[in-house]
């Protein structure tokens, strides 16, 4: 394949040119929160993929736009997922917003990191990831991970993460999730 360039505009996210666009809805994390979802048709979030092929010598890239706001006291947050190849790792660069990234091992090991403008968090292999907008804005962040990490959500549907980040008097709290049922 030839070179490419992209522009990532810093401050929104946006791509141009803007490829490959997936958005989801609260009807698309149902079953993801504690409390039931009342407006199914609203926007949680959307990716936007810098696409090349998904093999080991590519990498793949994209900006999520994580609106903020809250289904009971569970904050806005990303499906989340382990990646099919589990070993592959994956680097989040924040452009705006105030987020936490959950971060979870299949025996249950717990790990949070704050993501702000400027922070760049590093994921290893074998940690499942979920983003959590925890304020008033959109959460931008832009992700970069190896072309055949792959999707594995099927675990975090059926198990949970083991943590939860609620809005708690004093602001986001992690508190364990009563639903999870990993091991
Ligand atoms: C980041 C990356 C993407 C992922 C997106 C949304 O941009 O990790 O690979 O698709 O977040 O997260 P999820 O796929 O879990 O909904
Ligand atoms: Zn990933």
């Amino acid at each position: 394949m030839d070179p490419f360039s992209t522009l990532l505009d810093l401050r929104t996210g946006a791509l141009d040119p803007q490829r490959k666009v997936t958005e989801r809805r609260l009807a698309d994390l149902d079953g993801l929160f504690a409390a039931p979802v009342e407006d199914p048709q609203r926007l949680a979030y959307r990716v936007l993929e810098i696409p090349a092929p998904a093999d080991n010598s590519n990498l793949l890239s994209s900006t999520t736009i994580l609106e903020p706001g809250r289904v009971g006291d569970e904050y806005l947050m990303t499906k989340g997922h382990f990646h099919a190849t589990r070993e592959r790792a994956e680097i989040y660069v924040t452009l705006a917003g105030d987020g936490r990234l959950l971060m979870a091992t299949e025996d249950g090991r717990t790990h949070v990191e704050a993501m702000a403008p400027g922070t760049v968090n590093y994921v290893p292999g074998w940690w499942a990831h979920r983003s959590v907008n925890v304020g008033d804005e959109p959460l931008v962040f832009f992700a970069v991970y190896p072309g055949d990490a792959g999707y594995d959500y099927g675990t975090i549907e059926e198990q949970g993460f083991p943590s939860l980040i609620v809005a708690g008097p004093d602001g986001p709290a992690v508190v364990p999730n009563p639903r999870y049922r990993g091991t």
